[in-house]
């Protein structure tokens, strides 16, 4: 099934909606978001880790509102609307949550000096050869072409699996490393039922780590039902999507 990029399921279903509706009342932070965009997914999931009280506000980044574009002029998700005042981007937002709310445990950056150096260089990674992978990967129409990326893309995984000391990345610690990677694995299914994806295939534990993460409370609250997602996903399988991301993806710029 093919939909424009505006013409999306407007509402969070499953899981996400209940979570959604438990948080309807006017708070300091106002998150703004796409309940089925990745990025969002990652604050979300902050949020939901640590107790923070945020106000949910469902919008369709694709349509460009004017009340939203009056906060965010790029009109993007996530935005975060704090005491009314706005910021975006879900890497500084998840590092913002940590600094705006240190008594709210737990924290997802490690308190060591070292430790939190590492999560970053590893969300650099994700950022910078994880996702542009992944997306060039549902994007790429020729079978060869298809092909060279998936192994791009297990590459970079495999790197970051080396990494994970299990169950998550720093251990027994969830961290801003596996908030960021989360809403991807969620979304793997789509590469295993298009581009022939294997989790096993990355090697290096990598999906015990997955199964992990999806297993995980503040992961599963935030995820829509799956019907929902598919038919967003078939506009970048055609690689058809007009969104950011699918054009910075075709320029061969970092994406998400
Ligand atoms: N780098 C941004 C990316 C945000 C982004 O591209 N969000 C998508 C939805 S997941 C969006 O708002 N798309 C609307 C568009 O492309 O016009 C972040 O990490 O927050």
């Amino acid at each position: 099934m093919s939909v424009p990029d505006a013409q999306i399921y407007p509402y969070a279903t499953g899981p996400a909606a209940v979570t959604a509706a438990t948080h309807q009342d006017p708070q300091d932070l106002v998150f703004w978001t796409g309940w089925f965009c990745p990025a969002s997914q990652r604050v979300w999931i902050a949020l939901e880790e640590r107790g923070i009280p945020y106000q949910y506000k469902e919008v369709n980044p694709y349509k460009k509102e004017e009340a939203f574009l009056r906060i965010n002029p790029k009109g993007l998700t996530p935005t975060v609307e704090y005491k009314g005042k706005p910021l975006v981007e879900s890497l500084v937002l998840l590092e913002f949550l940590e600094d705006a709310y240190p008594s709210h445990t737990p924290r997802l950056l490690p308190a060591d000096p070292y430790e939190r150096a590492r999560v970053r260089l590893w969300l650099d990674h994700v950022s910078k050869q994880v996702l542009p992978a992944f997306f060039k990967t549902v994007q790429a129409q020729d079978k060869g072409k298809q092909e060279e990326e998936l192994r791009a893309y297990y590459t970079a995984l495999r790197k970051l699996a080396d990494e994970v000391k299990g169950p998550y990345f720093l251990g027994q610690e969830f961290s801003l490393v596996d908030v960021a990677i989360a809403p991807f694995v969620v979304r793997d299914y789509i590469i295993e039922e298009h581009r022939g994806y294997k989790r096993e295939e990355v090697g290096s534990g990598w999906k015990e780590y997955a199964e992990a993460l999806e297993k995980r409370d503040s992961v599963t609250r935030t995820c829509s039902d799956k019907e929902h997602y598919e038919p967003i996903y078939g506009r970048y399988l055609r690689d058809e999507s007009q969104s950011e991301t699918a054009k910075a993806t075709r320029a061969g710029r970092a994406v998400i």
